[in-house]
């Protein structure tokens, strides 16, 4: 069964691919063997994060960068951290049958993740995702967050370039969010572009960051305006980023941090076994009372387990 089901995914076999993520979602223990063996495959897809506030239009653009993609012969995973986000309670009518005709298009695989059933978090998911989607040939693959607070890096561990959405109405609250968005950002995009201050958007963002490498794009997704520029803006960067050593520095920085992460699962799973519920919660009445101290608290279970 497990071979069979290998064999289906390399193929690119729809069927194949969402049983699988099924399973990745429910932290299913068979997952393991079958990403182990179809790993020597992966490491093909361009993977980009799309971040930013919710209601920025990442979803649109994602269907219509899609949409070129597709015109350019290339294969498209998306991936989300929550079913949600794919589909924003404020989207009219219009857009979720736009985002359904990729779904009954070969060439175009969608997964949204709820919980995750096991220990590892949704981000876990996601990089399994990834390498599913990426074992199964699709080329480009997407990952939709909603940049606030830690998903924001999480994406950055997870992609290999970052675009960062924005929208004209957000003016003022840029400039606050100048530090965080040099620290991720390959490409800033400003979205909504068909809105009245688009202009002074993009001006007010190229002065404050004219100090930057990275390139700012502004599109209408709802207009399909900008996005033949931003595709290209994409592909540009990743052109450069594979001759200026940028890519692989950013391939080891995130193979580096998915084996410390499943590292850590491993190892604080194991220990946490070894400390068993009682203890850990006997120091947590102690230091909720202030009989203990939570760095006593530490000591103590870390002797426990002798370390
Ligand atoms: N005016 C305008 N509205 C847009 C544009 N792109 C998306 N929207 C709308 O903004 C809302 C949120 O879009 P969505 O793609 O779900 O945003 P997300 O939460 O960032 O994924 C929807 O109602 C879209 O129709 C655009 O370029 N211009
Ligand atoms: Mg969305």
């Amino acid at each position: 069964m497990t071979n069979n089901l290998i064999k289906q995914i390399l193929k690119g076999d729809a069927r194949a691919v969402a049983s699988l993520m099924s399973l990745i979602e429910d932290g299913d223990p068979k997952v393991k063997a079958v990403l182990k063996a179809i790993y020597p495959h992966t490491g093909r897809a361009h993977v980009i994060g799309v971040t930013g506030a919710a209601g920025t239009g990442k979803s649109s653009l994602i269907d219509r960068m899609t949409a070129e993609y597709r015109r350019r012969r290339k294969t498209v995973g998306i991936l989300a951290f929550d079913p949600t986000s794919l589909f924003s309670t404020g989207a009219v009518l219009g857009d979720r049958i736009r985002m359904r005709d990729h779904f009954v298009d070969d060439g175009v695989f969608i997964r949204s993740f709820a919980t995750r059933g096991s220990s590892g978090g949704v981000s876990a998911a996601v990089r399994e995702g990834i390498h599913l989607f990426d074992a199964a040939g699709k080329e480009v693959i997407f990952v939709e967050t909603i940049g606030v607070g830690q998903d924001q890096l999480e994406i950055a561990a997870l992609a290999h370039m970052v675009v960062v959405v924005l929208t004209p109405q957000m003016g003022d609250e840029v400039q606050g969010m100048k530090a965080g968005l040099a620290e991720i950002a390959d490409i800033l995009v400003v979205n909504k572009a068909d809105l009245s201050g688009a202009d002074e958007t993009l001006q007010q963002l190229k002065a404050s960051f004219a100090d930057e490498d990275f390139h700012i794009v502004a599109t209408s997704a709802i207009k399909d305006q900008g996005i033949d520029s931003l595709v290209a803006c994409i592909e540009t960067h990743w052109s450069e980023s594979l001759d200026n050593g940028k890519y692989q520095r950013r391939r080891l920085s995130l193979c580096r941090q998915e084996l410390l992460s499943l590292l850590r699962e491993k190892v604080f799973a194991k220990l946490a076994k070894k400390i068993g519920d009682d203890s850990f919660e006997t120091q947590v009445k102690l230091i909720a009372e202030r009989q203990k101290d939570p760095y006593s608290a530490v000591d103590k279970l870390a002797k426990l387990i002798g370390i």
